[in-house]
């Protein structure tokens, strides 16, 4: 009699659930995870504007090249079992534009289905998984039409965008967390504005507003299509899409007129110009100089904002002031003490831009955090701050629903090369194995203390 009741009740338990289930969007968990990005890790690689930097004498700083990498193109299991043993949840990879459409007319369908499997053994690790279509690289035929100034780049972008999601959103991979790009703004100012990146151009603000405008507009027109198309194809029907955005808070240096006034245009300039776009539809691009400024407004399907959710990457807050010459701003890091890149570790930023953030109402997934740390002597505090000032902002009221720390390896730091060393796990670029530092143990503790009271909140996909 006993069993037969307690059968009766599982099965009104599970009856209830599925019902429930169905009408209601379960929590996904907290999500606890790391990140990486294409060009920085996977090696092997195609023709892109980053390969053709990287073989320039003396684009790169320690002369290194991303030729080998970490070789996560052919050992991405051992990173997913790395960090399964951590306990993370979640992981984040980007996905080669030049692999997949290595000419204007010929896609790679080859290069598709590896990063399914990659991507289906991911799930088999028990990590979701979130997938960034650009992060900074651009195939060579396309740099060679202008890059992010090409004619038509917001099509060409979109059918990139929609070729890949409409295969990696079905079963296997089954992909639901998007960005379409990654910090739009560090790739328009590294290109057009700092000099620092391909293409390399310096001070050219039109070219900088053109380029973000662009960006926004390709971001705009693939959230559009990706709508439209999920009305009718069920694996696009619950993909939740974003902006990996760099944000950094804004403080003016002294209280005078001019450098509030100049921290204020900073902040709009680098931070929020782009959310106005990305999520309104307001294209209002701004640079200093004349003429440099773009307008437009972009109407978004069914009014919803064109984020479904709002990513974050922090790594420091800006100094700003009044300079006298143009471009009339000046922005440097803050007085505290340093990583191995010159940039000040600064955990209270975190808990200020959240606060700032959440005015946007929108749950926010911080999708990079993290330190140029070679000796790991920072990296395990580091952790705990910032996982303080998060905790902090959420008890708080802010919806925030994961940490991903950039990054588990070490890799390829851009045109600073292989020398910084962002990794919980030491790379040893000659053999290529991989071993924990202490912070990779600091970050599983911390993962396994925080698990049992971090919730998660109610949004996804599930
Ligand atoms: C960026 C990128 C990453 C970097 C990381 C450390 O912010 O530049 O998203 O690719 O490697 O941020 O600088």
């Amino acid at each position: 009699m006993l069993i037969a009741m307690r059968n009766f009740i599982l099965l009104l338990l599970v009856l209830t659930r599925s019902s429930f289930a169905s009408t209601v969007k379960e929590p996904l968990p907290f999500l606890w995870g790391v990140g990486n990005a294409a060009f920085q890790v996977e090696g092997s690689p195609q023709d892109s504007d980053w390969y053709r930097f990287t073989h320039k004498a003396g684009a790169i700083k320690d002369g290194t090249n991303a030729d080998v990498a970490t070789d996560f193109w052919n050992r991405y299991e051992e990173d997913f079992k790395l960090a399964r043993e951590m306990g993370a949840n979640t992981f984040r990879i980007s996905i080669a534009w030049e692999r997949i459409q290595p000419a204007a007319d010929r896609w790679d369908m080859a290069a598709l289905a590896k990063y399914e499997r990659i991507l289906t053994k991911m799930q088999s690790y028990g990590l979701l998984p979130v997938v960034t279509l650009q992060h900074f690289v651009l195939p060579g035929w396309l740099a060679d039409r202008g890059g992010l100034l090409a004619k038509n780049f917001p099509e060409i972008y979109t059918q990139y965008a929609m070729t890949v999601m409409n295969r990696l959103s079905a079963a296997p991979a089954s992909v639901k967390l998007w960005m379409t790009f990654n910090e739009p703004e560090i790739l328009v100012f590294c290109g057009y504005f700092w000099s620092c990146w391909p293409p390399k151009v310096y001070l050219e603000p039109v070219k900088a507003v053109n380029a973000s405008a662009n960006i926004a507009r390709a971001h705009l027109m693939t959230v559009t299509q990706l709508r439209r198309a999920a009305k009718s194809k069920r694996n696009l029907s619950n993909v939740q899409i974003s902006v990996a955005k760099h944000w950094t808070p804004v403080q003016p240096k002294t209280n005078k007129d001019g450098d509030v006034k100049a921290a204020q245009f900073y902040d709009d300039m680098f931070n929020r110009q782009f959310m106005d776009a990305f999520l309104y539809g307001k294209i209002r691009f701004l640079m200093p100089g004349k003429d440099a400024s773009v307008t437009q407004t972009i109407a978004l399907p069914d009014q919803r904002p064109g984020m479904d959710f709002i990513s974050i990457n922090y790594y420091q807050r800006s100094i700003v002031s009044k300079l006298p010459v143009y471009p009339h701003y000046m922005s440097v890091t803050g007085p505290g003490t340093k990583n191995d890149l010159g940039w000040e570790m600064y955990p209270t930023g975190l808990y200020t831009l959240l606060k700032d953030v959440a005015r946007y109402k929108l749950p926010i997934m911080i999708s990079e955090n993290g330190v140029a740390d070679k000796t790991d002597q920072y990296r395990p505090d580091f952790l705990k701050a910032h996982l303080n000032a998060l905790i902090k902002a959420k008890n708080e009221g802010v919806p925030v629903v994961g940490y991903l720390h950039w990054s588990l390896t070490d890799n390829f730091e851009w045109a600073e090369g292989l020398s910084p060393r962002f990794g919980l796990v030491e790379m040893d670029y000659k053999t290529l194995e991989r071993k924990p530092r202490p912070s990779y143990y600091m970050y599983r503790d911390l993962i396994k203390h925080y698990s049992g009271t971090m919730r998660g909140l109610p949004w996804g996909f599930r």
